[in-house]
């Protein structure tokens, strides 16, 4: 029988384990990233598995996230991580030089390989070939140091394209239609592979848009072929020796399929406050804005911002909207200058912003009170911009650059197709890898600096003997990362866990750190309970570390997301789901929860193939939980985390 793309780069790697949908599978990870808000707790947590050099084939990492210093915090960080990137081997991207999965697809990226990113969004090299998956900084420490990455053996869900796109509509809108047909839930351990006739209309930045924001599906990854127009990009790369083919077999399998005709798409947009709102631009035509932005990992490509630039030239930005533009990396901000783009968007008014995340993670350019934003970044979740009250829309350059200019939504389907720029792949782009900086051979005399902003890790004390809980908050569903640890003005506190847990719970409950805090002093264990998918969105481990640190010992949820879970098993919180999910309405906050013997129960439990028996001895009731953890897990948590197991593994 033939195979996918997934299954040839999975068999090619498989360590442990069969590929049977939902069994824990063991993987080899050819390449790693790290950003520096993940990447400071990776690398302390490598630096505390006592290993001397990297051992993978290639690891970067980026300086992306916080570039904009307030206080020392973020300086020191970057010091940081510039001396651990030389002493164990790994490439440094300044500060300035881009966006991670941006530079990444440029600069690294190859077909056929693996990768591991500490960020949610690294899927994006799926629109070069590659099985990208993002992961917990630990997970990706260890799979730096040659670790297996275990995951779950995914379903592959095949979408197949047909037809092509029209004028005015691009990437973005094929990726908030996927979003619109599969929602943000219910799509764990499965993995998107595109195919078809339609794939040979989008290049390589148009496939990345849509492999980046498979991550708000909550699938594991995303991946196109590789094909001749992945050849073509590398090439234009200066890459064409890292190009290989990489086709499905004729008569590859797939669990699922569903077909999407590219010709019959219109302009979309993600309404506030979830990527999965989906809504036609047409229905919003009209409606006044306060701010555009154009960039993030999503849309910050040479050809998004050339088509923005088309569109914005020899126009000017509506005195009512603040427009800020971007550039995915400084090859693309370097291409703009040099052809004459930049020019236009800075006579437009347009605001240029540094490479890097920024707007996105919600560090500056917070919207005004009420204000309503278009951005063409991948997540809108209440709050993330900086401001709770903002409407955050979520649209294509294109609608973003017509948009700004007029005030107010533009339906481009209003407007005639000629006007509509059209991009063809440069033959060579400008190549300058002077932010990089590589290791030396020899990293053993590399000093490392700390500030004194960058603690150890804190580690887990397994529980002994029974759960003894308080179920210490109680949240609804589709509760994010962002909720969980919230990122914006607070990352600068990555590195200090301490400091950082004081913001734990922030946007639902500011008074959850003191209240976990004397219940973990008591002697207490604190359980958070949750709706349905609970964790989505980033791959911040912080999301269990400070929760970790503030005592916090199981969540118990409806359901809870990938990395989000692996998070919780990494830092030895148990993540339980009800067996009944209307359990979830006869717990309350306060109430006392036991499991008695935990491990041992966990161990008869997973043994015997049945739920765990929980009480609450608030309600004197029995609720049941699942624990269809493997024993690598369980061992895991009874070792407090990932990296207390590691290091009894290396004993
Ligand atoms: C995000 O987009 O939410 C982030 C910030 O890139 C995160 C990583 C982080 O929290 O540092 C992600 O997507 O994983
Ligand atoms: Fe950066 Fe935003 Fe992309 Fe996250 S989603 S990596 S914050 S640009």
């Amino acid at each position: 029988m033939g195979q996918n793309i997934t299954q040839k780069i999975l068999f090619g790697h498989l360590i442990e384990g069969t590929l049977e949908i939902g069994n824990e599978i063991g993987i080899r990870i050819d390449q790693t990233l790290t950003q520096d808000a993940t990447g400071t707790m990776a690398y302390l947590q490598f630096e505390a598995m006592g290993i001397d050099r990297r051992k993978n084939e290639l690891a970067v990492s980026y300086i992306d996230h916080n570039t904009v210093q307030v206080g020392f915090e973020n300086a020191d960080d970057h010091k940081y991580l510039q001396s651990t990137a030389a002493k164990y081997g790994v490439i440094f991207s300044r500060p300035g030089n881009g966006i991670c999965h941006q530079l990444h697809l440029e600069r690294f990226g190859k077909p056929g390989k693996t990768l591991l990113g500490s960020d949610s969004h690294t899927p994006t090299g799926g629109g070069i070939g590659m099985l990208a998956m993002g992961a917990g900084g630990i997970d990706v420490a260890v799979a730096m140091g040659g670790g297996t990455f275990y995951m779950s053996s995914p379903k592959i869900v095949n979408i197949y394209l047909v037809g092509k796109l029209k004028p005015w509509v691009s990437a973005k809108d094929v990726i908030l239609y996927v979003l619109k047909l599969f929602g943000t839930k219910g799509n764990v351990g499965i993995v998107f592979e595109y195919s078809g006739p339609g794939i040979a209309t989008l290049q390589v930045p148009d496939r990345a848009t849509i492999t980046n924001m498979g991550a708000e599906c909550g699938v594991t990854t995303s991946i196109f072929p590789s094909d001749e127009n992945t050849r073509k990009f590398l090439k234009a790369q200066g890459r064409e020796s890292d190009w290989t083919e990489l086709l499905a077999d004729e008569d590859a399998q797939y669990d699922d399929q569903i077909c999407i005709d590219l010709s019959e798409l219109v302009p979309l947009t993600a309404e506030p406050h979830s990527p999965g709102n989906i809504a036609e631009i047409a229905s919003l035509a009209g409606k006044k804005i306060d701010q555009v932005l154009i960039g993030s990992c999503t849309n910050s490509s040479y050809r998004d911002l050339r088509t923005a630039a088309e569109i914005l030239d020899g126009k000017m930005v509506s005195p009512e909207v603040s427009l800020g533009i971007a550039p995915g990396s400084r090859e693309v901000m370097l291409m703009l200058a040099k052809e004459g783009y930049l020019e236009k968007l800075i006579t437009s008014g347009a605001r240029i912003l540094e490479s890097a995340c920024g707007f996105c993670i919600g560090n500056h350019m917070s919207p005004g009170t009420d204000a309503v934003s278009l951005r063409t970044s991948n997540r809108n979740f209440e709050g993330r911009s900086g401001t709770k009250s903002a409407q955050v829309y979520l649209v294509s350059p294109e609608v973003a650059a017509l948009s700004a200019v007029k005030g107010e939504f533009v339906d481009p389907m209003q407007l005639p197709s000629d006007n509509c720029p059209v991009f063809s792949m440069p033959e060579s782009f400008i190549i300058d890898d002077s932010m990089l900086i590589f290791p030396p051979g020899d990293g053993s005399k590399v000093e490392i600096i700390r500030g004194p902003n960058i603690g150890d890790p804190p580690q887990n004390t397994p529980i002994e003997g029974s759960l003894n809980g308080i179920a210490a908050i109680k949240v609804g569903d589709k509760i994010t990362t962002d909720h969980i640890m919230p990122a914006g003005s607070r990352l600068k506190y990555r590195s200090n866990v301490p400091a950082y847990s004081q913001y734990v719970f922030e946007p639902l409950d500011p008074d959850f750190p003191e209240r976990a805090a004397v219940n973990r002093d008591a002697g207490k264990h604190n359980i958070i309970i949750a709706g349905s998918s609970y964790g989505q969105g980033s791959s911040r481990e912080h999301a269990a570390l400070c929760p970790m640190y503030l005592g916090v010992k199981a969540v118990i949820a409806v359901s809870i997301e990938r990395i989000h879970t692996a998070n919780l098993f990494n830092f030895g919180i148990i993540p339980f789901t009800f067996v009944n999910s209307e359990d979830y309405s006869f717990i309350e906050e306060g109430d006392v929860l036991t499991v008695p013997d935990v491990f041992d129960t966990i161990e008869l439990s997973a043994e015997n193939d049945k739920p765990v028996v929980m009480i609450n001895e608030t309600k004197n009731r029995e609720i049941l939980l699942n624990v269809d953890f493997t024993l690598r897990q369980r061992s895991v948590l009874q070792a407090g985390g990932l990296l207390a197991y590691t290091q009894q593994q290396a004993k």
